[in-house]
């Protein structure tokens, strides 16, 4: 059996709540959940996928219409956020086109918020809902069996979804999220050439991101993993897997998770099992500020840790009440010390323009950036994504009047733009806030400093020079 996975070229603009400058720096990144998928593929079924990563590989829909042409894969897999579904259209249309018989399967975050519509759109044979180790490998298990198996065979996988023979969609019961973390196979990282995926950012070309937990247990209500069962791997198994990237030539790291943090215990667990292992690995991670003490700060450090990225969202306590993120402006302020004490570099993620913000806010905001003074910065425009808390209560209380993710999940087009959610400020002028805070800390003397000294190569200087330049335009 064939099975493709294909990131599409990217063409929707959707994404315009983030940094454009920055956005555009064309840096392609890694798709772990694919490679996760694929993995358990390959253990399972004996299946080893082909991965086409269309932005990485310079890819055009062409010339993947004429792979498909001539492979003629049984499945062709997508991993669809609402931000890409218009791309993954488009090439499952061309796939239908040029060879009808291919099973399109659409997986990830929009399929999972919106099963049904997503089936309603004629090009998707199958969704499948949240993680997809062990109900793809079902599903492609059924596909083994038969080309279209019964309803029946179909109704008994939990977590997919598909259409009847009088073509209407059917979804099928809930699967729990996987428990047994560690008995999940590493992803497939050697299906792909990871040297297409240098990240500006990281200090090294090759780096690979590790997850070692999948969840959240805070309630931030812009966030889709918001109150989510927390789950973490052992520290021996992601010592295990460091260890094995570590023998194939990788020692730089980005730990993945939403929170690596949450588990202190286990955390500096990890940390001990990296020291006493001596190999020399460098990390970078994301954490909450509220879950850092300086011992815990002093271990990341020991053990190689070089950056903290922080959801710091807001100098305004109003606002971060209202975004019930659950941590104090002074918990920001002591979270960069440690890191500052540490020599940890650090990353702020803010957000403006959220429902009930102010001047004076967006100044609180603006004052806690220039005292904390992270290393680096990413200001978005708070939109309400998706199904969030944010966007249901926005809908319930006539913040938002129509619920237009889901008239886009029925009826997708390029064209849809985000909107933004704060009724003081126009579109224009959020943007040009955004554009007013990410610039005067990128023309800083010593962010400039910062980022010269950490360059590596001329590749690398031609890269951050050509973001430096798109910054300063935008
Ligand atoms: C890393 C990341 C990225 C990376 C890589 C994308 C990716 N999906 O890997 C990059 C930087 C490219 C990215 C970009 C964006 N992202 Co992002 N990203 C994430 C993040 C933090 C982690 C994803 C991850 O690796 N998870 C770990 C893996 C194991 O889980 P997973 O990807 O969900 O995959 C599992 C299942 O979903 C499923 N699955 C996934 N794909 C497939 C495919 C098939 C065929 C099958 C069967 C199953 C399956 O099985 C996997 C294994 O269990 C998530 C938050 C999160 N915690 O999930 C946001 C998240 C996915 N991103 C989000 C957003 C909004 C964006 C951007 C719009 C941000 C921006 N403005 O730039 C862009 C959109 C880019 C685009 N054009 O589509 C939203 C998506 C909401 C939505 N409704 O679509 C999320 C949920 C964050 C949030 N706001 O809460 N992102
Ligand atoms: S923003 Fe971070 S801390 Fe808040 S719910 Fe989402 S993952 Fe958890």
């Amino acid at each position: 059996m064939k099975v493709f996975f294909v990131i599409p070229p990217s063409i929707s603009r959707l994404d315009s709540y983030a940094y454009d400058a920055a956005d555009k720096a064309d840096v392609p990144r890694i798709w772990v959940g694919i490679l996760y998928v694929a993995a358990a593929l390959r253990e399972k079924l004996a299946i080893t996928p082909v991965i086409i990563d269309a932005p990485a590989s310079g890819m055009g829909l062409e010339e993947i219409e004429r792979l498909v042409a001539e492979e003629k894969p049984d499945i062709v897999a997508f991993s669809v956020l609402t931000f890409n579904l218009v791309a993954c259209l488009r090439v499952a249309e061309a796939v239908k086109k040029v060879h009808h018989e291919t099973v399109v399967c659409f997986g990830g975050w929009h399929p999972t918020l919106y099963p049904s519509e997503t089936l309603g759109l004629g090009v998707v044979d199958y969704v499948v809902i949240g993680e997809g180790e062990e109900t793809f490998c079902e599903l492609v298990s059924a596909l083994q069996s038969a080309r279209k198996p019964d309803a029946q065979v179909l109704g008994n996988i939990k977590g997919i979804g598909f259409r009847d023979a009088s073509g209407n969609a059917v979804i099928t019961a809930t699967r729990v999220p996987i428990t047994k973390l560690d008995e999940i196979p590493f992803p497939a990282y050697d299906l792909i050439d990871l040297k297409r995926y240098s990240n500006i950012l990281a200090d090294s070309t090759e780096n690979i991101s590790i997850l070692t937990t999948r969840g959240c247990p805070h309630a931030c209500t812009f966030c889709d993993i918001r109150k989510s069962r927390y789950r973490y791997r052992s520290p021996e198994k992601v010592m295990e897997e460091i260890r094995y990237w570590h023998d194939k030539g990788i020692a730089e790291f980005y730990i993945q998770d939403d929170n690596f943090t949450i588990n202190r215990k286990r955390a500096i667990e990890l940390c001990r099992l990296i020291i006493d292992s001596g190999l020399k690995v460098r990390y970078k991670i994301s954490s909450r500020v509220d879950h850092l003490d300086d011992e815990l700060v002093g271990y990341l450090k020991r053990s190689g840790c070089h950056r903290i990225n922080f959801g710091v969202e807001s100098g305004s306590q109003r606002v971060l009440d209202y975004l019930q993120k659950g941590i104090k402006v002074e918990q920001i302020h002591q979270a960069f010390q440690l890191a500052k004490k540490h020599r940890i570099s650090t990353f702020a993620y803010i957000m403006i323009g959220t429902p009930v913000e102010t001047d004076e806010d967006y100044e609180h905001t603006a004052r806690l950036i220039s005292i904390v003074k992270p290393d680096h910065l990413h200001c978005s425009i708070c939109t309400p994504m998706p199904e969030t808390h944010l966007y249901r209560t926005l809908l319930k209380e006539g913040g938002i009047s129509t619920d237009y993710w889901r008239e886009f999940a029925v009826a997708p087009t390029a064209e849809f733009s985000t909107p933004f959610c704060n009724p003081l400020y126009s579109d224009e002028e959020l943007r040009a806030m955004q554009n007013s805070i990410q610039k005067k800390f990128y023309l800083q003397p010593r962010v400039i400093l910062n980022e010269v000294k950490r360059m590596r190569d001329l590749e690398t200087v031609v890269k951050k020079a050509r973001l430096a330049f798109k910054v300063l335009l935008g």
